[in-house]
């Protein structure tokens, strides 16, 4: 199949690339103004990012994502794109960390909502998670984001090969998942 997806997000688009063998995509158009993200939860998020997209022949894939940390009340959440204000992912890391300070309870989680919506409407829906911990200082150079805190099994994803990030990763089950409910429609 073929899709439209719709995120800004270089980081992801990567990711996509590796996580969809088989289909093909396109990108959205450059100068491309995305929605406002005023949904309450990350389901509400990807379905306002995929239904702004919408228009054209191609189904439209779109997901949020985002790191929910349990000593923070489960922040960043669905604000983990703009936490804190910061301009940049280091910044961002540099927050959490500071944040961690003196915390014994580093777990944490990634959730990711994933939402295709077809030209005719319909609508598929694909969420899961990639628990894990919080580091005690920033590692590895691979991946995007708050890879370079989010430790599982003694290695951070920004360690990790895209293919074992994908394995494990909370974008990787949403997006598998939500193909296998596409190819069984
Ligand atoms: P789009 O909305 O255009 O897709 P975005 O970066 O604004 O791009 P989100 O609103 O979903 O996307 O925010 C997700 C943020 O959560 C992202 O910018 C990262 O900071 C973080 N994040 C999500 N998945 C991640 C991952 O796999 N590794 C590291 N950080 C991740």
């Amino acid at each position: 199949m073929k899709f439209l997806i719709a995120t800004t997000n270089p980081g992801k688009i990567r990711e996509f690339e590796t996580l969809m063998p088989g289909h093909e995509f396109e990108v959205l158009p450059s100068g491309y103004i995305p929605p406002e993200e005023d949904g309450k939860t990350f389901i509400d998020n990807a379905r306002i990012k995929a239904r702004a997209a919408l228009g054209g022949v191609l189904p439209v894939i779109a997901e949020d994502s985002g790191l929910c940390v349990e000593a923070l009340g489960g922040a960043p959440g669905i604000f983990s794109a703009r936490y804190g204000d910061c301009e940049t992912d280091g910044e961002r890391n540099a927050l959490v960390l500071r944040q961690m300070e003196g915390k014994t309870n580093r777990a944490a989680f990634f959730e990711c909502a994933a939402v295709c919506i077809t030209p005719n409407g319909q609508e598929f829906v694909s969420s899961a998670r990639c628990d894990g911990a919080i580091t005690h200082e920033p590692r590895g150079d691979g991946g995007f984001g708050y890879d370079p805190l989010f430790e599982r099994g003694g290695r951070t994803t920004a360690e990790m090969t895209q293919a074992e990030k994908n394995e494990i990763s909370h974008r990787g089950k949403a997006i598998r998942g939500l193909l296998k409910m596409l190819e069984e429609a």
